[in-house]
């Protein structure tokens, strides 16, 4: 058990490293961030949520697994390597019945028809049960932001960070905005929170020296007009004055514990190598060079140090 061995004061003396602050977690995951609970949820029961490959789309899903304060999550009707890893208090999961009662259409197991699907008869028919609503740490579907469904903003493309392209807010639940890429397809979508930097105000990239990526479907003029734009879509820029992007004030050379993405089950120890506006660079400690990788600032993958101990999560210690 490598959790057992490990020793963070140890560790960080022998080392003579230092800890990550919990300050850029806090503007991560709120005020705490160690969860107070226990993780509420069972093996084997139904929820409803975000498909992290498609963000666009709420799919029903089931508990495959539990590991401390994470799920592995299995989409119904899919093979297992589509399986993936959330935290128990993700703002991304839902009670099942969360579309049906928000207007949403659930994406239904393959093989069914989204509009004919009935999860009541589907999760009904099996052993399994549907999570408890308190387990959930989203309350309600407000609207907490000054955004509207349809307007338009400028948007960091999540997998090519170093584009800033015209967007659209197509959906929003609690505090949270669904990008999407004007004229791309539902792909590149991403759920972000409404006060992260990744998206900023119409004319933004003007301002700053950037080339924006224009509509892929729109024959724009040269330059890009997002005046003509607008009219043309009939659509609303949101306000510059509800933009409050913040950054999480991460250090460079700071431990912490980060999800290693080759196999989302395992926490290991690591170091910030490398910040930039928008991602961290982490080196994982005893590893190759060629293992570091790189986190947008927001990833609910980050944790600061103790973070294992504290949800009963096991910690991969670095190999000797
Ligand atoms: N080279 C890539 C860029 C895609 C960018 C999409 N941005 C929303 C391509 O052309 O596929």
């Amino acid at each position: 058990e490598p959790s057992r061995k490990f020793n963070w004061n140890d560790y960080l003396s022998c080392a003579s490293a230092i800890a990550a602050s919990i300050e850029p977690f806090k503007s991560i995951k709120g005020q705490c961030p160690f969860p107070l609970a226990k993780n509420p949820f069972k093996v084997g029961w139904f929820l409803e949520a975000i498909d992290p490959f498609h963000q666009s789309l709420v799919c029903l899903v089931s508990v495959a697994q539990i590991l401390g304060y994470r799920l592995r999550l299995h989409i119904e009707g899919y093979p297992d390597c589509y399986d993936f890893w959330v935290n128990a208090d993700s703002p991304f999961i839902f009670p099942c019945g969360f579309c049906e009662s928000t207007g949403r259409l659930l994406s239904p197991p393959k093989g069914y028809d989204p509009v004919e699907f009935n999860w009541k008869i589907y999760t009904g028919g099996n052993c399994k049960k549907v999570a408890p609503k308190h387990c959930f740490a989203f309350s309600d579907d407000m609207n907490k932001t000054e955004f509207r469904i349809g307007d338009k903003v400028e948007a960091v493309d999540r997998k090519h960070v170093e584009l800033i392209c015209a967007a659209t807010i197509t959906d929003i639940i609690d505090d949270y905005l669904l990008v999407h890429f004007d004229g791309w397809g539902n792909e590149y979508d991403y759920w972000v929170k409404h006060t992260s930097a990744y998206i900023r105000p119409i004319g933004w990239c003007e301002n700053n020296g950037k080339d924006i990526s224009p509509p892929l479907d729109y024959n724009s003029p040269r330059p890009f007009l997002w005046e003509e734009y607008l009219k043309y879509c009939g659509a609303r820029a949101t306000p510059e004055s509800s933009f409050k992007p913040t950054t999480p004030n991460f250090q460079n050379n700071t431990k912490l514990e980060v999800v290693d993405k080759r196999n989302s089950m395992l926490i290991r120890v690591a170091t910030i190598i490398d910040i930039s506006e928008l991602q961290i660079k982490v080196h994982f400690d005893g590893w190759r060079d060629e293992f570091d990788d790189l986190f947008d600032m927001d990833s609910p993958d980050l944790h600061p140090i103790n973070w294992c101990t504290k949800t009963n999560h096991p910690l991969q210690a670095p190999p000797n």
